[in-house]
Order: C-alpha cells, then structure tokens, then sequence
C-alpha cells in the first residue's frame, strides 16, 4: 500500500482535519497516525480515546457536542455502575462501550491494536487507512502539582486543572513504531505529511518520543507541514495554553512553531497570528497564513486543501 499523504494526529482537534483531509483525498491516498499515549486500562478494558475519536469521526459517528464517544448515545451502563458505587469518573457510553469490550477481547486473543483498528474502521465505513502510532504501549504520565497522574486521571479526572511540571512518555523508547507509517515515511512516493493541530505536548509527542519515527519525520523527503493549533493566543480546544503557561512558554503559534523545529518543514498560521510569519522563518520553516479555524465541513475541507497546497509548493521548491 503506497499512501500519498500521512497525517499525524490525536484526538478532537485534529481529527477535524483529518476528516478535511478524508473528504478531498481519495481513500487510498491517505493514511492517519493516531497518538496511543492516552490509551489506558478502565474497569479492566482496553480504551483507545484518540484512535476511536479518528474512527467515529472519519465513520461520521462521533458525538459533536462532547466531542468525544457516539452520536445518540445514551448511559444507562454509567447510571447503573453510579449506584453500585463504581468507578464512574471516566464515561463509557452503552454503544461505545462495545467497542473497548471487544478489543479488550481481541486484544487477548493474540490480535495487534493495529489490525483491530482497521478491521474497526473497515467495518464502520472508514475508508483512509487508520493507524494506531505503535501496537506497543507508550503511556503519557504528568507530573503536576498534585503529584504523578497517568494521562486520564489528569485529563478527565482532574479537568486538567493540576499544574503540570513535566511530562513523560512512557514505554516511548523502546516501542516499535507503526511499521505501515515507517515505509511510508521512506516511500518516495509520499507527497505530504501533515501534523493536525492537535495539543502538540499530549498528543504529537508521544509520537515524537519513539526515536525511530522523530527521525523517520525528521528525515523523510515528503515535506511535513504542521498547522497550528494556537490563534491568537489561545487554545481552540482543551487545555494547550495552559500547559504552555505551566511549561515557561509563551502562549503564541510560534512557541508550537519552535517545539516542530527540526522536524517539520512547513507551518500553517491562522490569519490572526498573519505577524507572527517572520518568527516562522527564524526558525528555519517556511510559513503559510490561512484561516484555520474549522467550524464545518465546508471550513476542515477548504483547510485540508490549503495545507496540501502548500505542501505541494515546497515539494516543487525542493525539486
Ligand atoms: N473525555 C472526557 O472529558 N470525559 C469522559 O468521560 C470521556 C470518556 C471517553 C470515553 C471514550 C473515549 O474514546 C473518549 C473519552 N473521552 C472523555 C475523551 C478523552 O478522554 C480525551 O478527549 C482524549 O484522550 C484527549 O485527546
């Protein structure tokens, strides 16, 4: 399988983008790397969040208004584990639930995380191909002010309101990367790899910290073009600008420019941050302004189409 374009991802946010890039590609064409840092064991199921996110959405599945788990789902699992004094923090809907108990199944069973996620996908309609980032486990663990807390604790069960001091990525060194995504990186056949703009500290590094695939990004001929998730000084979704404040980074698009240095070619700017292009270019990348906030389809397509736009003129700038 030779895909022309590889978008990395994590969960909400940048799925917008990968369904963007799902509804102007062909099928065949594309290929999304999703972060398994906040994949976690809950009420002794195996929970891939980013991954279902990606599949619910790209399926046209997912829950708009939560932005996470199924459209139309309904709770009476969670009333009932509420009146059994269950661990009821972490919400696992009445169909969604179906999904974490039969990978939990296959997944003892002998299968991969990998080919559970495309037979998922296949079954719910998903034509991209959807790879989850390693089958082997890379668990993101904060340290915050309220000590260690593994990545949903903090997330879900503290609101993300501990201060973090530091992150880790644990089980990133020596987990094998995606194969599929590896020979894609070293197909000359690939055209573009695109980072949606996901939280780059929870949900692209993880994918940074396994040394095989930074240096497969670092080094593929394909040009990677990140989009920046920060606009004006703020966060699209979730807790970004506040994790930059608690890691002594300024909250700007060129903050996340410099975390990408090294690594990505190209960097996608809203037309707010429009003065922030030089910064960009400081930083050895070559900058590209569009709006980039996505309301609707209409928005994540016209951004899909821009950014491989772009990727496509520094392909040719390369040649
Ligand atoms: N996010 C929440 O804020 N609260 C939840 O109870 C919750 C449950 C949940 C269940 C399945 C799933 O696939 C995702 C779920 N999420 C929930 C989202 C998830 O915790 C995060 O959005 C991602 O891990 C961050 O990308």
């Amino acid at each position: 399988m030779r895909v022309r374009v590889l978008a990395l991802c994590g969960g909400i946010g940048g799925a917008k983008l990968a369904l963007g890039l799902s509804h102007v590609l062909p099928p065949e064409d594309l290929a999304i790397l999703v972060n398994t840092g906040d994949d976690f064991e809950h009420l002794g199921l195996a929970v891939s969040p980013d991954v279902d996110t990606v599949t619910y959405t790209l399926a046209g599945l997912n829950n708009t208004e939560l932005g996470w788990g199924l459209a139309g789902e309904t709770w009476a699992f969670m009333d009932q584990l509420r009146l059994l004094g269950g661990e009821d923090w972490f919400n696992l809907g009445d169909r969604d639930l179906a999904l974490h108990v039969e990978r939990t199944r296959r997944l003892a069973a002998g299968e991969s995380l990998s080919a559970i996620t495309a037979d998922v996908a296949r079954r719910l309609g998903v034509a991209p191909a959807l790879w989850p980032m390693a089958d082997d486990p890379v668990r993101t663990v904060l340290d915050t002010d309220e000590g260690t807390l593994a990545f949903q604790r903090y997330f879900v069960g503290r609101r993300a309101q501990p201060a973090v001091r530091a992150i880790a990525y644990q089980g990133a060194q020596t987990a094998r990367p995606n194969p599929d995504a590896m020979a894609a990186l070293a197909d000359p056949a690939l055209e573009a790899v695109i980072v949606c703009p996901s939280n780059p500290w929870l949900s692209i590094a993880p994918l940074l910290a396994m040394p095989a695939l930074r240096d497969a990004l670092a080094t593929t001929a394909a040009p990677v073009i990140a989009v920046s998730p920060i606009v004006g000084g703020q966060a699209i979704k979730g807790p970004t600008a506040k994790l930059m404040e608690e890691l002594g980074l300024p909250v700007t698009a060129s903050a996340v420019a410099g975390f990408y240095a090294g690594i990505a070619d190209g960097y996608v700017l809203d037309e707010t941050d429009r003065a922030l292009q030089s910064d960009v270019a400081a930083l050895g990348m070559a900058a590209d302004v569009q709006p980039t906030v996505m309301h609707d389809l209409a928005t994540k397509e016209a951004l899909a189409r821009a950014v491989l736009a772009f990727a496509e003129r520094l392909r040719r700038a390369a040649a």
